[in-house]
């Protein structure tokens, strides 16, 4: 009896320790990072060709088969339809569509609905950004009685952009007990396989689907749409513009482990933490990398490349050192070689810059905002710079 206590409380003492986050950058340990620029059989990237024939798909599928699953690509059939509609919302000045996006697939369907307002005053078809909206609905609201910082749909209209977004739970709830129960119907091949895609795959999968629907409207620019997450939707769209390049522009804010953040770095969340917490959101293939990251091969440096030569924008808040800020900067400085093959040179400078100091006018671009985990306008009024600075619109 008084064996089997001990064991338990060391037992938990181990665990606990295992678990607790470092966040002493004495402590990071020494890694070395996977060459982005060298496949898996030694050969070396030496020029965009190379990287798109013989190294990008390669990492692409390592994502696939140890992270984020297989994202399946085809569907029966697809139909929108507008469900509300005021061309005079937001006092006259945005055009409101709700807009119900369903996909059919072996007999089963899915239902996104999008909330979408174009500008009025501006030239048509107008850039666009949409977010993946992982918190609240209320967030989102189309009637505008709730207005949030998390998605200041005024601020962006004013700029002179559309502004949509989309909730995860219509793709999949984001609980380890229900996710299945949406775009993974439509799949259910992937539940069974190891490298099948799981929740944070199928918001992402969510988002392609949103931009199916943009090349159909016309008043949207299905050329200039940035697709924006926060933390765990950071993740996602990382994913998604990682996989589908109509999405003109990625960002990705407080998206820290299997997000932006090096994984090795080991800190803040861990795999094995996030594994833990949230079991339902990578394939099975990334548990066998808990308190590996070593041993991956890949690290989230990569991902970020895979985007490239499309601008890429990773966010920070000061206090969220959980997200690692730091390993986030890295991540980026890490992908530039890749971006440098198209002959985007990178403005990051060779140490991170101070706290709101954001770096915009660059192909892969950062800021670390004062403050805790949150996506607020600091960061949208950022975005849309950013957005402004790569697609050439003067003010
Ligand atoms: C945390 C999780 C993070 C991040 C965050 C969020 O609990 O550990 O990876 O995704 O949730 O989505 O706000």
């Amino acid at each position: 009896m008084i064996i089997t206590f001990v064991c338990l409380i060391s037992y938990s003492c181990l665990q606990a320790q295992e678990l607790s986050p470092n966040y002493d950058e004495t402590k990071v340990p020494e890694y070395v990072l996977p060459d982005v620029l060298k496949t898996t059989t030694g050969k070396l990237v030496r020029n965009r060709n190379d990287w798109e024939q013989l190294r990008r798909g390669e990492i692409l599928t390592l994502f696939e088969n140890n992270i984020y699953g297989q994202m399946p690509k085809v569907y029966d059939s697809i139909r929108y339809s507008i469900v509300n509609e005021n061309k005079k919302s937001m006092e006259g000045k945005a055009h409101l569509k709700e807009v119900l996006i369903e996909v059919f697939n072996q007999r089963r369907s899915v239902k996104i609905k999008l909330v979408l307002f174009v500008p009025n005053k501006v030239a048509k078809p107008v850039p666009a950004f949409v977010l993946i909206n992982n918190r609240g609905k209320d967030n989102m609201d189309p009637a505008r009685v709730t207005k949030s910082d998390f998605w200041p749909a005024e601020v962006v209209v004013d700029a002179g952009y559309a502004v949509a977004a989309f909730h995860v739970e219509d793709l999949a709830p984001d609980n380890k007990d229900q996710f299945m129960d949406g775009v993974l119907q439509l799949y259910p091949e992937k539940m069974e396989a190891d490298n099948g895609m799981r929740a944070i795959g199928a918001w992402a999968w969510g988002a392609s689907r949103v931009m199916d629907y943009f090349e159909k409207d016309q008043l949207v620019d299905r050329k200039k749409v940035v697709l924006v997450g926060h933390s765990r939707g950071g993740k996602a769209s990382l994913w998604a513009a990682a996989q589908d390049e109509r999405f003109a522009i990625c960002v990705t804010n407080c998206s820290g482990n299997t997000g932006a953040a090096l994984a090795r770095r080991q800190f803040g969340e861990r795999i094995a933490v996030i594994n833990a917490a949230f079991p339902h959101w990578f394939n099975n293939n990334y548990k066998s990398f808990n308190n590996k990251e070593n041993m991956l091969p890949v690290d989230q440096h990569m991902l970020i490349s895979l985007i490239a030569p499309r601008p890429v924008y990773a966010t920070n808040a000061s206090e969220d050192l959980w997200a690692d800020p730091k390993g986030t900067f890295l991540s980026l400085k890490n992908a530039e070689p890749v971006f440098l093959l198209y002959g985007l040179k990178s403005a990051l400078p060779k140490v991170p810059p101070g706290v709101d100091n954001p770096v915009i006018q660059s192909p892969i671009a950062y800021h670390n905002r004062t403050g805790e985990h949150n996506l607020t306008v600091y960061d949208w009024t950022s975005f849309i710079k950013f957005a402004d600075y790569h697609f050439k619109i003067v003010r």
